[in-house]
């Protein structure tokens, strides 16, 4: 067979390679040029294990051995095994050189050579060998490989901003995963002066990854920034992983977390949206943005990823939307008529606003140490302690870069924050970036019209950073310092509450 290879490739001028099933069976015959070679898509394929289940033999012309391009096509793919078949000037085959991925490095590297060979003098062992390296790759791996049936991911983030922001930004994303159930089993962090706007990242940083993807099992990349399509696109030819981004991330906590019939309708929409754009015909690597996460629909609904399908669905959900949100306006408008004054909770997400709610009205619902706890809105009474009843309500929490067909979406909802007399601003104050937070939440709420609503700033989590005097005086400046835990530490909250809903009641 090699020396059918080495002379057709001699007689062509090109390279020419095989495909080889671990049967034997030839998968695809592959035709380069003379300096290379282009394996085809291969995503169709189902790995056999950790590696590809697929081995590569190609002739190489030009004298040379295994080159960089092979060794990337090795890892990329992952390929079991990865061979050049030398030509020699007469067109006959000289030495067959090997290479294949190790789980561990040995001196910095993650793949061996095998000691070249004439084919002729080639033994056939390979099956055995290719069955001890898998055991080998699962053993290595076999500690924290306890099947959970959770996703397995990679982070990262390709940042401009400073390498303080860039790490809490990335922070951040590993919480929304973890909010997502998505284990996270590293963080690559790549500082940037610019980013260029269609390879994301470098084909050498991305083979970084594929080495740790590989070590550690993972199924999924998250990175931190929005990815445009010839990004996404950049990245998938040349890995198999699944390729999500910060965006899809909120999305898909939003599509587990939505119950209401609204909130289905207005996630789903925000999900489609954000996809269509993505969208081309011949598009292989949407399927694997679709696939698995971000394919979730909410509820049990699933994403149909074909275009004109996405746009009938769009038209019918903004039926339902507009049927849904007349209800909505209709029931608000009988609350209205009981006219009690409305205070709205705002804030970021995880601040405590939900926990506040509860402590206040001795209520149950959900709080819990997950970003996007809550998404849809809750009012109870609230009686103030000089006898003035309230409607008080809880509403989704705010993030940076909220996705904008997300913000869209929820406008409904957020409307009704338009009812609201007097605004309290949640803050988590044991939060080292509780600033930026809070500028995140100002910039929106000046985004949705309500900038002009009257706000109190409520500093919550302060049982945290009580040792923190200088810290205290500072924000106590600025509104009031509580822990929505604690009933006791409410009470300046409620009073000074209550004060300004008077004024402003008056003056309406
Ligand atoms: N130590 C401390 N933890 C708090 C305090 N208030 C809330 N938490 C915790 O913070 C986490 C988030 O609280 P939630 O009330 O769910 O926050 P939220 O603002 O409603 O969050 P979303 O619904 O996700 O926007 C929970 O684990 C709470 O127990 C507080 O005053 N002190
Ligand atoms: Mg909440």
């Amino acid at each position: 067979m090699a020396r059918a290879l080495c002379s057709i490739s001699f007689e062509l001028n090109r390279q020419v390679g095989l495909l080889l099933q671990r049967s034997g069976k030839v998968e695809a015959v592959i035709v380069g040029d003379f300096r290379g070679i282009m394996i085809p898509q291969l995503s169709h394929i189902r790995s056999r294990g950790r590696l590809k289940g697929l081995r590569l033999v190609h002739t190489h012309l030009a004298g040379e051995d295994i080159s960089d391009e092979d060794l990337m096509d090795l890892l990329f793919l992952r390929l079991d095994l990865l061979s050049v078949l030398k030509v020699a000037a007469d067109g006959l085959p000289e030495q067959l050189y090997s290479v294949h991925l190790l789980p561990n490095s040995r001196d910095g590297k993650n793949w061996a050579f095998l000691p070249p060979v004439h084919p002729a003098h080639q033994n056939d062992s390979f099956e055995e060998f290719i069955q001890a390296l898998e055991s080998e790759f699962t053993r290595e791996s076999s500690i924290e490989e306890v099947d959970t049936g959770l996703d397995r991911a990679i982070l990262v983030s390709v940042s401009s901003q400073s390498k303080i922001r860039s790490e809490e930004s990335m922070h951040e994303l590993a919480e929304l995963a973890r909010s997502d159930d998505i284990m996270v089993l590293a963080r690559v962090l790549q500082l940037r002066r610019k980013i260029n706007p269609r390879l994301i990242i470098g084909k050498g940083k991305l083979a970084d990854i594929m080495i740790q993807a590989l070590q550690l099992n993972a199924n999924l990349l998250i990175f931190d920034q929005e990815l445009n399509p010839s990004q996404i696109r950049s990245i998938t030819d040349y890995t198999e992983l699944r390729v999500i981004d910060r965006t899809q991330l909120i999305l898909d906590i939003f599509a587990h977390r939505a119950l209401s019939r609204e909130g289905k309708l207005q996630v789903e929409m925000a999900q489609l949206k954000y996809l269509l754009p993505r969208l081309s015909s011949r598009d292989d690597a949407l399927s694997r943005l679709t696939g698995g996460i971000g394919a979730r629909g909410p509820g049990e609904t699933k994403l149909e990823i074909d275009k004109r399908r996405i746009n009938d669905r769009l038209a019918r959900l903004a039926k339902e939307l507009e049927k849904v949100s007349k209800e909505r306006y209709r029931r608000r408008s009988r609350r209205r008529k009981k006219d009690l004054p409305v205070l709205s909770l705002v804030g970021y997400t995880n601040a405590g606003k939900s926990t506040l709610l509860n402590t206040l009205t001795k209520s149950d619902i959900v709080a819990e140490d997950k970003l996007f706890a809550t998404l849809d809105p809750t009012s109870r009474r609230l009686r103030f302690p000089r006898d003035m009843e309230v409607v008080i309500t809880d509403t989704v929490g705010f993030i940076k870069h909220l996705p904008a067909d997300l913000l869209q979406a929820f406008k409904a909802t957020l409307e009704e924050l338009e009812e609201a007399d007097l605004l309290v601003h949640v803050i988590d104050l044991s939060n080292p970036c509780f600033r930026d937070q809070m500028k995140v939440v100002d910039d929106l709420l000046r985004d949705l019209d309500l900038g002009n609503i009257p706000c109190l700033k409520l500093f919550n989590k302060s049982d945290k950073v009580l040792d923190d005097e200088i810290l205290m005086a500072e924000v106590s400046r600025e509104g009031i310092a509580v822990s929505a835990l604690e009933l006791d530490t409410l009470a300046p909250f409620l009073g000074k509450a209550q004060e300004m809903m008077g004024k402003i009641l008056q003056a309406s």
